[in-house]
């Protein structure tokens, strides 16, 4: 029998997981473990053991598509390039390039990142260039780049199983990052203690030794009042703060202001347990902090972030193993996508976009006069200036924006408005079917490149299979629209030239080659030069700035932009499940993930609904000033009073529908983890005898092709 073994890392999540296809007559059939892989040593999650499932679809994307009519007609390459080609070159001269925006993908590889900023800023010459970083850790990037001068995680995924406490907000570390999960119990086993804090008593609270269930939106107030406690009873790290840091006064007057007993109303925490955790952290000798979306997604999460820096400066915790602060980075090439430029900001490698003498660098390499000189839109920036009329073309490749952004009824209105939308995915997904044109994208698993994980570490794609029927790499993509549209610089033949030339003007790349990661060697960036061996831990003998210091701020607690009341009286918060990912598009696809959990479900604490009537497993309907959904209601003493939970995998009961985007003043990041809602419950219709009984949820799905 021939069947070949392939290894390659696997397309969901960030921690970077190393696993093998079983390959047979050229279909995926099975996963094996890659035992020698050093991140994951061969165990994988739910996601990557069937992440094959999803590859042979036979709704995979494997043609053009061009809508004639409003129907979508197949197409030849040639006829979508040459479209394509001819009316961005058209709408560019008839309105101008910043009418027109890309959104670069979290799931493609670093060099097809690299390509699809290169095309916005050179071939179509807009600014507007974004991700979904933006939505994710946006405000990570933004608040330790203020903090420390560089926005990604400061240690390693297994140095953290040499903590001695790990403390962890925000993030649902089992669930969404498992094998980061694995370091953790890890830690545990040797005697770490494990705090969690968070609304929902997750499946990592219920691993902690202490779990603190607090209220959505007041972090900053819980941080505040922790570093209170350490001041007061002269806990800090004195010699670290001196030596290593600036900006102490501005916080110590801050903090001094508030005492746990403050901070207690208004996070629903004791004040004593506030004073347990706060000394518990500071004199443990090694804490390690982990944060994700709890602490990123909201109007003040670059707040949020700058308090995560804040308590471990103060307390000396980074700059050396077992300590650190980990923004747990998301997508499979979340970090890359950002490193290579994927943002309206920088180019690769955080090389701010306004710096006339880079500009100059990039413009002559790029042999183009010079790039956009100004900072371009976001991505809920794009999506208002769509509705606006002011964005008329738009590029997005790798996105689900209609299930993913905040407040899909207005992402719906604005897309509809657009005069030309191509969209390249690899399913027809909710965004795909309002496209003018789509195009077929091969999937991680039948691709070249590289993907870099949340530690930082870069590693090498090795295609296990062919892409279906007609679909290219979206780099081959990117590139023929380059070239048609007659733009040089896009004459790449293979993903390793496009690394050459991302190691050419990305600093913290300089070093790499595919020759180094072919072995496999654990190359984390920065790694400025071919005999370097890259950089596990950030900042050991100084912070990012230019004097080397790391920066502490004084930050007042606000309250969430939209807080309960009469009207709608409940927080709603919104998030992930162990099974599904994101949009749905590929683990609903797979049997086996979407056997876990076939549709969503809106958490709610036994007392909320015992006064609503609300009955375990009832249909209910949630309300919010943005739109409402009809959902089945979880019962479950797992969130705190006040609060409900509705997972945003799941289009049939859109979170989204229901959320605010309310932006973070500094990031741009909309506040996914709070706004205001109602719950009533759906009374059960009375049907007349004889009637056919109503379309089960589960077969709306399927009748959606999932
Ligand atoms: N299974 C699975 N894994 C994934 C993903 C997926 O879709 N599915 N997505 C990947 C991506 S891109 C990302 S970004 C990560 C995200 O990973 P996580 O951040 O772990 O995911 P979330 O479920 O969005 O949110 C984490 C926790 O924040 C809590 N929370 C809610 N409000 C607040 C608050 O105000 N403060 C605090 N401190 N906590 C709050 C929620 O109760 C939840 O337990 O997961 C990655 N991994
Ligand atoms: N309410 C709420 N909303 C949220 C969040 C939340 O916590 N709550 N979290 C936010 C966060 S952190 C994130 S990261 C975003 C994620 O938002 P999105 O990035 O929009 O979500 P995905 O489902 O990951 O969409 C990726 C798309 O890429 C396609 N794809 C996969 N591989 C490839 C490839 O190789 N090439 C191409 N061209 N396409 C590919 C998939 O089919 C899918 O349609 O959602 C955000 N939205
Ligand atoms: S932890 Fe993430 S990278 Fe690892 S197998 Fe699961 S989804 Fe894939
Ligand atoms: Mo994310």
């Amino acid at each position: 029998m021939d069947i070949k073994l392939v290894p390659t890392i696997c397309p969901y999540c960030g921690c970077g997981c190393g696993l093998n296809y079983v390959v047979k007559d050229e279909k995926i059939v099975g996963v094996e473990p890659w035992k020698r892989h050093p991140l994951n040593e061969g165990k994988l999650c739910p996601k990557g053991n069937f992440s094959h499932e999803f590859i042979h679809r036979d709704d995979r994307l494997t043609t053009p598509l061009i809508k004639k009519d409003g129907k979508f007609v197949p197409a030849t390459w040639d006829e979508a390039i040459s479209l394509i080609a001819s009316k961005f070159t058209e709408m560019k001269a008839k309105y101008g390039p910043e009418t027109m925006a890309c959104f670069a993908s979290a799931r493609s590889t670093n060099e097809e990142n690299f390509v699809m900023q290169k095309f916005a800023r050179v071939a179509i010459g807009t600014p507007n260039i974004d991700h979904c970083a933006r939505l994710c850790h946006g405000t990570s990037v933004a608040g330790l780049a203020k903090t420390l001068g560089s926005g990604a995680m400061t240690n390693t995924i297994t140095d953290i199983k040499d903590s001695k406490l790990v403390f962890i907000i925000g993030s649902n570390t089992l669930e969404d990052h498992p094998l980061v999960g694995r370091s953790v119990i890890r830690a545990k086993e040797s005697g770490a203690k494990i705090i969690v804090c968070d609304p929902r008593f997750n499946m990592t609270a219920k691993q902690a030794d202490i779990y603190v269930p607090f209220k959505s939106g007041t972090d900053v107030a819980l941080f505040n009042a922790m570093m209170y406690t350490i001041l007061s009873e002269g806990l800090e790290n004195k010699e670290f703060i001196k030596n290593r840091t600036k900006g102490f006064d501005a916080l110590k007057e801050e903090v001094m202001k508030c005492p746990p007993e403050w901070a207690e109303p208004i996070t629903g925490v004791p004040a004593d347990t506030i004073r347990k955790i706060a000394r518990m952290y500071a004199t443990s000798g090694a804490s390690s902090i982990l944060f994700a979306m709890g602490i990123t997604q909201h109007a003040t999460g670059t707040d949020n972030v700058v308090s995560v820096s804040n308590l471990a400066l103060i307390c000396g915790m980074i700059g050396r193993p077992g300590v650190g602060i980990n923004p747990l980075r998301g997508q499979n090439n979340v970090q890359g996508a950002c490193d290579m430029g994927c943002l309206p900001n920088v180019v690769s490698g955080y090389q701010a976009v306004i710096n006339d003498e880079l500009r100059k660098k990039y413009a002559g390499l790029w042999n183009v006069a010079d790039l956009p000189n100004k900072v371009g839109l976001t991505i809920v920036e794009t999506m208002n200036a769509a509705d606006e009329g002011k964005v008329k073309g738009l590029y997005i490749m790798g996105e689900n924006p209609m299930v993913s952004d905040p407040n899909v009824n207005h992402v719906k209105h604005a897309l509809e408005k657009l005069e030309f939308l191509v969209v390249q995915d690899i399913f027809l997904t909710e965004t795909a079917e309002l496209a003018s044109v789509v195009l077929p994208a091969a999937a991680g698993p039948e691709k070249q490149g590289t993907y870099t994980s949340t530690e930082r570490r870069v590693q090498l794609l090795r295609p296990a299979v062919k892409p279906p029927g007609q679909a290219k790499a979206d780099w081959e993509i990117i590139c023929s629209i380059a070239k048609k549209m007659g733009v040089k610089g896009f004459d790449f033949n293979s993903a390793k030239e496009i690394f050459q030339e991302v190691a050419k003007v990305t600093p913290q790349y300089a070093g790499m080659s595919y020759e180094r990661l072919e072995k496999p060697e654990a190359l984390h960036w920065p790694c400025p030069a071919a005999d370097h061996a890259g950089t596990p831990i950030l900042h050991v003998p100084k912070f990012s700035h230019p004097d080397g210091l790391g920066i502490l701020f004084g930050v007042p607690f606000k309250p969430p932009a939209e807080v309960p009341d009469a009207e709608y009286p409940l927080v709603l918060t919104t998030g992930r499940l162990l099974y599904h990912y994101h949009t749905g598009s590929m683990s609903r696809r797979s049997h086996t993930l979407d056997a876990e959990v076939p549709t969503g479900f809106l958490e709610i604490n036994p007392e909320d609904a015992a006064k609503l009537g609300v009955k375990d497993g009832a249909k209910v309907k949630v309300k919010t000033r943005r739109g409402e959904i009809e959902i089945n209601a979880k019962v479950t003493p797992n969130i705190i009073k006040n609060h409900v939970f509705v997972p945003f995998h799941f289009w049939e009961c859109s979170a989204n529908k229901l959320t605010i985007d309310a932006l973070d003043p500094f990031a741009k990041m909309p506040e996914l983890k709070v706004c205001s809602c109602k719950v009533e419950v759906v009374p059960v219709e009375k049907k007349p005898a004889g009637a056919a009984p109503a379309a089960p949820i589960k077969a709306a799905v399927k009748a959606r092709g999932y």
